[in-house]
């Protein structure tokens, strides 16, 4: 008798801020970057896409589809393909060795995705988009796979996307084999290792940036004479003295090598030709407020980053909420808007 099942799995992914950037790809197809990151998503964080994965033979034949906030997406692109492509071949694997298995591998996908967060804000997130549906295919298909192996596929979608199937702390290993196989992430703490973490928003602008991340980073990787320092040592020192501040929850030195490393992969933007401004007038009004804060309070208290946008994160301990969210009120004007501390608030930025 004909399966006319439709299965379905749902799942959610957070949106993820690198404390140490991912920038530079040395292999554009697959998605391998040119040094490895680390990102920081808060536990509670409410900013996560929600996606549902369907199949079923009832679906019109060799048509995948994808609704995105309700509009119909685009799925021919070879990142989707690729996400596609290799879910589909560990299902296929899965169903040769178990013949009893439904047979899911070859029947139309039906995706439906929403992000729970504004996208006219400026906080599209192609990493928690790619990362929730590889992870609601995957559950769909019963692949037996652990969220590092489901980051080399993510990874093939949105080179950020890898560090969305993990929250709290999590490092993207940039590896070294030609066909990507160790490029990978991996938690280095959960989001309860640090329940003082906190981060708030700065909405700097809601409009698209002028430059993609694809297209600028390639250019920084052709044009900046700053980017093999950054690439070759700069990240790889911060990536082992970063893992050991989150594990000594050590704020100072967290801020200290959040904040650097958010100048640093902006300076190599500055020095790509041609010039790729993404921080603007009130971008640097922020990292002067954080200054302030940090001066006033004798110590370091808060710390910056941006990603390829205007918009700011700022990270905080709780116990220095009434200071950090008082001194950007300051900040606000010209701006557009900030949400954050809602009790514990994530960031979001503009990949
Ligand atoms: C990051 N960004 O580590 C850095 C910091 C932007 C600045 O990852 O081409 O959207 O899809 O691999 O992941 C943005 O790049 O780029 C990014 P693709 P992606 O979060």
């Amino acid at each position: 008798m004909a399966d006319s099942t439709v299965y379905r799995a749902s799942t959610t992914a957070p949106v993820n801020i690198a404390v140490i950037k991912y920038w530079g790809k040395r292999d554009p197809k697959l998605n391998l970057p040119t040094n490895s990151s680390l990102s920081v998503t808060l536990a509670q964080s409410d900013l996560r896409t929600h996606t549902t994965a369907a199949c079923s033979t009832l679906f019109p034949a060799g048509q995948d589809t994808l609704l995105l906030n309700g509009a119909a997406q685009d799925v021919s692109g070879a990142r989707t393909q690729a996400c596609f492509r290799e879910l589909r071949a560990l299902r296929e694997a899965l169903e040769a060795q178990d013949p009893q298995l439904p047979k899911l591998a070859q029947q139309p996908l039906r995706i439906v995705s929403e992000n729970n967060f504004p996208t006219a804000a400026g906080l599209a997130s192609s990493a928690a988009g790619f990362a929730a549906l590889v992870r609601a295919i995957a559950d769909l298909y019963q692949l037996p796979a652990t969220p590092t192996e489901l980051s080399r596929i993510a990874r093939q979608g949105s080179g950020s996307a890898c560090r969305s199937l993990f929250g709290g702390y999590v490092a993207w290993e940039k590896g070294t084999a030609a066909d990507g196989s160790d490029s990978l992430a991996y938690e280095v703490a959960p989001a309860s290792h640090w329940p003082d973490m906190r981060a708030l928003i700065l909405v700097v602008s809601a409009a698209k940036k002028g430059v993609s991340s694809t297209t600028g980073m390639q250019a920084t990787v052709a044009t900046s004479s700053l980017f093999a320092a950054r690439a070759n040592d700069t990240v790889p020192a911060r990536m082992r003295d970063m893992a050991s501040a989150i594990k000594a929850k050590d704020f100072a030195a967290f801020a200290d090598l959040t904040m650097k490393d958010s100048n640093s992969f902006h300076a190599c933007c500055l020095d790509t030709s041609p010039p790729i401004f993404y921080m603007n007038d009130v971008s640097r009004a922020a990292v002067r407020a954080v200054e302030a804060i940090n001066a006033a309070a004798g110590k370091t208290v808060a710390a910056y980053t941006f990603d390829a946008g205007p918009n700011a994160v700022v990270y905080y301990a709780a116990e220095h909420e009434a200071a950090v969210a008082g001194a950007f009120k300051a900040v606000l004007a010209g701006t557009e808007g900030w949400s954050g501390a809602r009790g514990e608030a994530v960031a979001a930025d503009e990949k």
